[in-house]
This record gives C-alpha cells, structure tokens and sequence, in this order.
C-alpha cells in the first residue's frame, strides 16, 4: 500500500476530498493511505510558533526550519525510503510523467508551504524534489499536494476500473482525448456524428483518432513535438494542415 504523507498547517483542507468518490473508494480499498500532520505539533513554545520575520527585512513570514526537520525526523521512522516533496511555483513542472514516475515510490511526503515559504535551508537538507502546478500564485501548498496526490494515485493498480486504465488515457501517447457523446443523439438542433452511430469500429476508431490530432495540433501545437506519431497519424496530420480553412472546431 503506498503511504502518503501530509504536513501541513492545515490539514483540514484534505478531508472531504480524500473521502469522496475515486481516492475515497482506494483508501477503502486501502490501495492508498493518506496519513495527515499538523506541522504545529512539532511546534515549541506556549504559541507552538512554525513561522517568523526574514533575515534581511521584507514583507510576509518564513516558516521555521526546526519543526519542519523534527516532522520528517519523525515521519521517516516510519517510511524511511519516502521522498519529501515540495509544491513551489519555483519548482519543475508537475506532469502525467512525473505522477507515473512518484506512483512506483513506496512513500511521499508533501511539505505544504504557506506564507512566503519555507527557510532555505529546509530545501537544501529535506526536500528531494520541488514541483509546480502551473505558472501562477497559491495561498499554499496544499491545493497542489491534493492535486499531486490525485493524479498519482490514477497511476497506483486497482485504483480505476479495469475500463479506463491510467496507461490508456490521453497523455499516455501525449495527444489530447477526442470528443464524447452520450443520448439524446440530437441535443438544441445539435447532432451526434454521423459516424459515431455507424457502428463501423473500423471508421469510428479512426475518426476519434483524427479528432485527437486535430485537437491537438489546435489547442496545443507544443504536445505534437514529443507524441508517439504513426506513419498514419503523420499522414493525417499533414492532409489537416492542407483543409484546416475548410474544417471548423
Ligand atoms: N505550484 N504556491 C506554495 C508557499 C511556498 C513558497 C515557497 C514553499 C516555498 C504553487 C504552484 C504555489 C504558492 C504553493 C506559494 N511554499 N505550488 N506557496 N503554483 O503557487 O505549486
């Protein structure tokens, strides 16, 4: 069972959606185990303090080294081959390779940040990897944890059906999905392609296949570049190019 673990100043913020639907169900299944820390309780003092002013003046808190080094001291007696993971806007972005690459740990502990983030020297002696959700600003480190931890756990056997597998799923072959329909087969004038109700799998199967490409290379140039491209699938490419002004998404 893989074991992750969460420090945090607050961890009420994973409860309910570790509870519910996907990861919930694993947890049951215990095929995963979230283990939550409050970072406070390796706090001293009367006020249990795990931030202060910067060296050097400047606006916003630091969180303390010693609490933070006396929670991993602690949680890695417990899994002492778990990598200590850091979520930073600084850090390399968090990708479907990253989280298929985390899901063969046995153990993960993420360092949530707040404030202004954590004492260098925290980074330079505790933490093995530093990742980023995006390129834009969080009031912490939590949300991304959550997000880390969600889509690794996509990654760990048995956590999805046997029907959608994480290895099957769009960025596997680094193309975007291709659109889905469900019922009514008409929806505000709206029809389902044609080729969808023809049960032709053959055609169905290449069609999608299209609309991937398509996709694609309109929504997201940059992924064609490092995607697992047929012969087939270039040839498809190259024939779009030449009608795009003819066909619109
Ligand atoms: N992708 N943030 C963390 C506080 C902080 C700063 C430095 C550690 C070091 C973010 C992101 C993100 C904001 C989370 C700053 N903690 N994390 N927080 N984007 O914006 O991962």
């Amino acid at each position: 069972m893989m074991i992750f673990d969460v420090l945090t100043l607050f961890p009420g913020i994973f409860v309910s959606p570790l509870q519910e639907s996907i990861l919930g169900r694993a947890a049951k299944q215990q095929l995963l185990q979230v283990r939550l820390h409050n970072l406070r309780d390796w706090a001293e003092g009367k006020h249990q303090t795990t931030d202060d002013t910067p060296y050097g003046g400047g606006d916003g808190m630091v969180m303390k080294p010693e609490p933070i080094a006396r929670a991993i001291a602690d949680l890695k007696t417990r899994t002492p081959r778990a990598k200590v993971l850091l979520m930073t806007p600084q850090g390399a972005p968090f990708s479907h390779q990253a989280a298929c690459e985390l899901a063969a740990e046995e153990g993960l502990i993420f360092l949530c940040g707040r404030y202004e983030g954590f004492d260098e020297r925290v980074r330079q002696t505790l933490v093995d990897a530093e990742y980023s959700i995006g390129d834009f600003v969080l009031t912490g480190g939590e949300l991304p944890a959550l997000v880390m931890i969600d889509a690794i756990a996509r990654f760990i056997p048995g956590v999805l059906g046997c029907s959608d597998s994480a290895e099957a799923d769009s960025f596997s072959d680094g193309l975007l999905e291709y659109p889905q329909y469900t019922r009514p087969a008409v929806f505000n004038g709206m029809a389902v392609p044609e080729v969808l109700l023809s049960g032709d799998h053959g055609r169905i199967a290449r069609w999608r296949r299209e609309q991937q490409l398509l996709r694609t290379w309109r929504r997201r140039p940059d992924l064609l570049k490092r995607a697992e491209l047929s012969d087939e699938d270039i040839r498809i490419l190259e024939q779009l190019q030449r009608t795009d002004s003819e066909s619109g998404e």
